[in-house]
């Protein structure tokens, strides 16, 4: 007879209690405790709402609980949610279609988290490397820039250059060459025969919001045309409307060979992610050579066609564009002497401040109190991203509570 445990029904849950007691301590989060999202609002536990600023790192663009991508899962998740790839299911194909029309790709490789996407970038880029580009086996070298973030995975965090993010971690994947971002001299000097491909962001994110030079993207897209490498985009957090345009790389005019999506790929609601390529890269991959349990499940693929879909039908691209703009001369209107430097592009921002500020965390929790959720990155730099429906007023609203904190 199994013991009847009556919970504790304390009045009020001590939910960080509980993840103290049991829960890996991996974050340091803000002490807010959620319960419920609803476009660009969260709610706490005691009812009290907040303006969300970040989006889930950019994964809620579409803004929380977006109608239209919960009803496309719910009625998804009622009929048919994993089929593995052992068989085909009636909602990939439709994917790969809504996904390659969208953006221009050719073939897409759909797999779940961002990591799990750059880690399969780096395979289909090293085999291409091999098969295609004629590198020496074992040999391949991928180009990346310091500061990057691309994930958490042994691979990736083996070309980290945040001691934070990779020690304790090794021993580490060889292949790998850094050079620094925004240069692209160093980074033709990096390139060579062996170079099978250079993986980038558009825009760093967690490096606190560093846009490269003008021309660097296109810079670096010349580069690696010319020594015949592969140009891997990470789009993850700077794709689908974050930036003011569907990708990133359309600031500049250039085309990945590879670019790479997550996050917002399913409004929040679901981990869908994938790398879409021109058809010779990823043809690279043959029966049995890749593959993940969830990749392409009916479930994601319902869901991000409806994320897709409300992302262009409801003007969200076009308004991340217009108010990122008003956020960005906002903010820079303010003149507050903390302020160091507002950078970014669309709505994905960063707010340095004055090392003398005392750092960005006591800004995230004071803007917190006044019902403002953001979050710092690293020590100095409040990163801002709220959803991509944010209205003029909300963006007004934001901006007296920053004005309020920084003055
Ligand atoms: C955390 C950071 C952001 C990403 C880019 C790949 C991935 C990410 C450009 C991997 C993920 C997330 C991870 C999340 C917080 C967040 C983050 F602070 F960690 F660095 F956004 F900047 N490429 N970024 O930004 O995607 O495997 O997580 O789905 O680790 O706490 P993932």
């Amino acid at each position: 007879m199994p013991l009847a445990v009556t919970p504790t029904a304390a009045p009020q849950t001590d939910y960080a209690a509980l993840e103290a007691a049991y829960g890996a301590r991996n974050y340091k989060p803000l002490d807010v405790v959620l319960a419920r999202g609803e476009g660009v609002y969260v709610w706490d536990v005691d009812g009290r709402r907040y303006l969300d600023c970040l989006s889930a790192y950019s994964a809620v663009n579409q803004g929380h609980c977006h109608p239209r991508i919960v009803a496309a899962l719910t009625e998804q998740a009622s009929r048919l949610t994993l089929t593995s790839r052992a068989f085909r299911n009636d909602q990939l194909g439709l994917f790969y279609e809504d996904v390659c029309r969208l953006t221009g790709s050719h073939a897409v490789l759909p797999m779940n988290t961002g990591a799990e996407a750059v880690e399969s970038a780096i395979k289909v880029a090293r085999k291409w490397g091999y098969e295609v580009k004629g590198v020496p086996a074992g040999l391949a070298e991928i180009v990346v820039c310091a500061g990057n973030f691309h994930g958490r995975t042994v691979s990736v965090v083996s070309f980290s250059t945040d001691p934070v993010a990779r020690s304790g971690f090794g021993p580490f994947t060889p292949g790998f060459r850094i050079v620094p971002y925004g240069d692209a001299e160093a980074f033709d000097a990096a390139i060579g025969p062996y170079t099978a491909a250079a993986l980038i962001e558009p825009i760093q994110g967690e490096a606190g919001v560093i846009v490269p030079p003008a021309g660097y993207l296109a810079r670096v897209r010349e580069i690696c045309t010319r020594q015949n490498a592969l140009l891997i985009l990470d789009e993850i957090q700077t794709g689908l409307g974050r930036t003011g345009k569907l990708l990133a790389e359309e600031h500049e005019g250039v085309e990945a060979d590879l670019t790479l999506l997550g996050k917002a790929l399913s409004g929040g609601v679901y981990p869908v992610s994938a790398v879409l390529s021109n058809r010779e890269a990823l043809d690279v991959l043959r029966p049995g050579e890749h593959g993940s349990t969830f990749g392409g499940n009916p479930l994601a693929c319902a869901a991000a066609r409806t994320a897709l879909k409300v992302l262009v039908e409801e003007g969200m691209i076009d308004n991340a564009a217009r108010q990122g703009e008003r956020l960005q001369v906002g903010l820079k209107s303010l003149g507050a002497d903390a302020v160091k430097e507002v950078r970014g592009r669309g709505l994905m921002i960063g707010l340095e401040l004055h090392a003398q500020a005392g750092g960005a965390r006591r800004f995230s929790k004071a803007l917190m109190a006044r019902g403002l959720l953001c979050k710092e990155t690293h020590d100095h730099t409040l990163r801002i991203a709220p959803p991509l429906t944010i209205t003029s007023d909300q963006i007004d609203w934001a901006l007296e509570q920053f004005a309020a904190v920084l003055s």
